[in-house]
């Protein structure tokens, strides 16, 4: 894909979800796009020209056969006025698989290549609309989970990412051009700052400001991806009734008989704004067969790579040594103990609940009747923002990417800061700032890796 802007051929594909729906959309991105119009759209008035944003409605008519495809609605956005920056045709037809492919055969006869996925944005990142930020914001959109997440990517695709990073590099560039003054000038003792000011600015104008923008990024985690929450329990206590209840649908299989749930089951739900991705698993016990030993290891895989577990346990009978051997192995941290069943008889000791909890609290619930649920989700909540983040949440959030990229720029940041101190050599300092810059280059797209790059568009479809 990465050599495409140099031949500048035409793309083209549908740009709407395969299969029956309202409308369907046939994107054309490049020089023969209004060409590739004029050949197969009939308007109903002529046109001599199309204009840029116009709406036109007509009939699409194949030129190899002279037959009428659809009535539709074409729309042209002359370069650079375009999501690409290219001449766009945009074909509204009627949907369904059959007709957009059939329509979308008749624009790769004339001429047109069929598009990779993402390649329309791709385009309007080599052309220089937009950087990397930007791009990968048009995806967190597309996937956004929450109301904050949809907040967040728009920040993001507006540039608000990529104008913090470009105007973090000028300043570095400004500290730079200082330090090699001074090194072409060295008798002039730094030109005209000293050292010790140089360190302040790479401290406060450089370093504070990056390590603020990485705070954002639990912030992505939270709004953006979703937090991974696992039910994990013995067998029997109640964990696919909870996901069942949290999810007001009989989702997953609930039986009296211990095993019942053997693969994970998940779902996403959200609980007071927070999307989640909810898990329930096989129910721990002494294995009784191949499906269900597999079962158990992927509940431990799943509790393992969790954001949150929600340990369930069962107050109608006493706590066996399976309970006991999944509180010891919980990360406490990140766990809930929740007491099912309390609209049953207690059989639970007082003694072995202290015992196990330690001081954890405690949510009593019924999966049954929906006691306590209020309480549950209230906790969840809590346990997920807890000094983390507002709820109302806004500014720069980077994803694993960025955040990897504004690592490793901080270390080299700190490096030129410590080595100013210790007055090393300008060359020295000048290496460490080269580098930093270079990785906050990765981060808008100006100094990545081509296989980075190539990377982040294939997760696209095709005909975004
Ligand atoms: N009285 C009462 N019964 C419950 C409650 N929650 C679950 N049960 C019952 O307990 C039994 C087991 O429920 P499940 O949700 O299948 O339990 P599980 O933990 O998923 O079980 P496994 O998949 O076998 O590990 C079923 O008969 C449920 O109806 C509750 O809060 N109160
Ligand atoms: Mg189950």
């Amino acid at each position: 894909m990465s050599d495409n802007h140099l031949d500048r051929d035409t793309i083209a594909a549908v740009a709407t979800p395969v299969g029956p729906a309202g409308i369907g959309i046939v994107r054309i991105s490049g020089p023969i796009a209004h060409q590739i119009a004029k050949r197969v759209f009939k308007p109903k008035k002529p046109v001599e020209e199309f204009q840029s944003h116009r709406l036109y409605l007509g009939h699409l008519v194949d030129p190899s056969s002279e037959q009428m495809v659809d009535e539709v609605l074409l729309s042209f956005m002359k370069a650079p006025h375009s999501y690409t920056t290219e001449d766009v045709v945009e074909i509204n037809s009627h949907s369904g698989y059959f007709l957009l492919s059939m329509i979308l055969q008749m624009v790769l006869r004339e001429g047109a290549r069929l598009a990779n996925p993402g390649e329309f944005t791709f385009r309007a990142f080599v052309n220089g609309r937009i950087d990397l930020t930007q791009a990968e914001a048009i995806m967190d959109l597309i996937n956004s989970k929450s109301r904050i997440g949809l907040r967040l990517a728009s920040q993001q695709i507006k540039g608000e990412f990529r104008s913090e990073i470009e105007g973090l590099r000028e300043k570095i560039v400004e500290i730079l051009a200082h330090i090699e003054v001074a090194i072409d000038f060295p008798e002039e003792e730094y030109a005209d700052i000293s050292s010790k000011e140089m360190a302040q600015r790479i401290l406060k104008d450089v370093l504070e400001p990056i390590e603020a923008t990485m705070a954002g990024h639990e912030k992505r985690r939270i709004w953006m991806d979703g937090i991974k929450t696992v039910i994990v329990g013995c067998v029997n206590v109640g964990k696919s009734s909870l996901l069942n209840r949290l999810l007001n649908k009989e989702r997953a299989i609930v039986t009296p008989i211990p095993g019942t749930t053997r693969d994970v089951i998940e779902c996403s739900i959200h609980i007071e704004g927070i999307p989640i991705l909810l898990m329930d698993t096989a129910g721990f016990r002494e294995v009784q067969g191949e499906a269900e030993r597999i079962g158990i290891r992927l509940a431990k895989e799943r509790m393992a790579d969790a954001d949150l577990s929600l340990i369930v346990l069962d107050q109608s009978r006493p706590l066996t040594q399976d309970d006991f051997d999944i509180l010891t192995k919980a990360d406490k941290s990140k766990s809930l103990i929740l007491l099912n069943k309390i609209d049953l008889t207690p059989r639970v000791s007082q003694e072995d609940l202290d015992r196990v909890l330690a001081g954890m609290p405690l949510i009593r619930i019924s999966a049954l009747t929906g006691e306590g649920m209020d309480n549950l989700q209230r906790a969840i909540r809590d346990h997920v923002l807890a000094g983390h983040v507002d709820p109302v949440s806004s500014g720069l959030a980077p994803n694993l990417r960025h955040q990897q990229a504004l690592t490793d720029a901080s270390k080299y940041f700190r490096d030129a800061f410590h080595n100013i101190n210790q007055g090393l050599p300008l060359e020295v300092i000048a290496l460490d700032i080269n580098s930093g810059l270079e990785a906050l280059g990765d981060i808008i797209g100006e100094t990545t890796n081509e296989d980075v790059i190539e990377k982040i568009f294939r997760d696209f479809c095709v005909g975004k």
